[in-house]
């Protein structure tokens, strides 16, 4: 019998090759990785408010794309991931970085442009990450990550190291040139990578079904010869089932994977948005769907976690937060010394 105690239908479409299903065979993670879960988006959560009101409160130059509604994402497919497997990023990057296991930290202390940034306050929040945690500084030229993404595979397979490339990107990026030469040159040389777009019905004002002919973006898989699965990527079991499968097809040689997570971003699209292009129905319509209130309800009603422990989860999380924001603002500015350190090849 399928698994009728996870929190909702799992995968929705499937194209191509599909891979993923919703069979029985899946095992449920342990327990202790059921709750890490649920911790992991709620520190994406909280750190994603958090930089809010301290970017309202002037810390923080520059803009911001915050990944509020989106964490079951970053959560499951990271939890699929090796610590040694790569990540490239976009505009919208903290998730990411958070679920890669950056030091929130050392996040923020690059959206402050202090010297103890993931980049040493050369990158800002668009460029967040740490390659020795295996995430390429994010790129945030809409699909300009994804033939970094093939090249980066391409690197992993001549070095035979076996590290698998997850490449995240939203709807936006798969109009783009880039998307469609990095996803056919993957597809040729059956790179190690996973594709996940995170579609979150928008690119900045405009909606999705407006610049995409197709039901599904996962559809465009089979153009290029390789499955495409479309999932509720608001629900994380379905994310990290559907990761799993790609990323150990990916690590056997067998080539790529493009698996659509539908999603909704429930901030706007960066600073001062008033989200005058989206009706507030169908706001309303995804809150109800969000992927933290559903994750939990599921973990009380179905795993009999009592509430105290998710009550500690949360308490864990702003510890950490807080020590971040200490971090941060306790960090020094760069020495204009080093303005071109790091720039340059030596
Ligand atoms: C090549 C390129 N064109 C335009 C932009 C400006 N821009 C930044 S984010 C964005 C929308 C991206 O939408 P999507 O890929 O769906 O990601 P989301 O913001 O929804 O996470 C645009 C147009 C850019 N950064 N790069
Ligand atoms: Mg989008």
């Amino acid at each position: 019998m399928p698994d009728t105690t996870a929190p909702m239908s799992r995968v929705q479409h499937a194209a191509g090759q599909a891979q993923a299903s919703d069979g029985p065979e899946w095992p449920l993670p342990a327990r202790d990785d059921l709750l890490r879960l649920y911790r992991d988006m709620v520190l994406i959560r909280r750190f994603e408010e958090v930089v809010n009101e301290l970017y309202l409160q002037g810390h923080i130059p520059s803009t911001l794309h915050l990944y509020i509604g989106q964490e079951a994402v970053a959560v499951g497919v990271c939890a699929a991931l090796r610590p040694d497997d790569y990540l490239l990023s976009t505009h919208r990057p903290h998730g990411h970085a958070l679920a890669k296991g950056v030091a929130p930290g050392a996040i923020l202390a690059e959206l402050y442009g202090k010297a103890t940034g993931t980049c040493k306050a050369k990158g800002g929040s668009m460029h967040v990450g740490d390659i020795r945690l295996g995430m390429f500084p994010a790129i945030a030229v809409v699909g300009g990550n994804v033939p970094l993404a093939a090249g980066a595979a391409f690197a992993s397979r001549m070095l035979k190291n076996g590290r698998v490339t997850a490449c995240f990107f939203g709807d936006g990026a798969v109009n783009e040139g880039a998307w469609h030469e990095g996803v056919n040159a993957a597809a040729i040389w059956d790179l190690p990578i996973v594709f996940v777009c995170e579609n979150n019905l928008y690119a900045a004002s405009t909606p999705v079904q407006a610049v995409v002919k197709t039901a599904t973006v996962a559809e465009r898989a089979l153009a290029y010869g390789l499955p495409g699965v479309t999932i509720a990527g608001n629900d994380v079991l379905a994310v990290l089932q559907a990761s799993q499968q790609a990323v150990e097809r990916a690590r056997a040689g067998h080539g790529p994977t493009l698996i659509e997570c539908l999603t909704y971003r429930q901030c706007g699209h960066s600073r001062s948005d008033p989200r005058t292009y989206r009706a507030r129905e169908e706001e309303a319509a995804w809150k109800l769907k969000d992927p933290l209130d559903q994750y939990r309800g599921w973990l009380v009603s179905a795993q009999q976690v009592a509430e105290a422990q998710l009550a500690g989860l949360q308490a864990e999380v702003e510890q950490i937060i807080r020590d971040a924001i200490e971090f941060a603002e306790n960090s020094p500015l760069p020495d204009p010394d080093s303005i071109y350190a790091d720039v340059f090849k030596d």
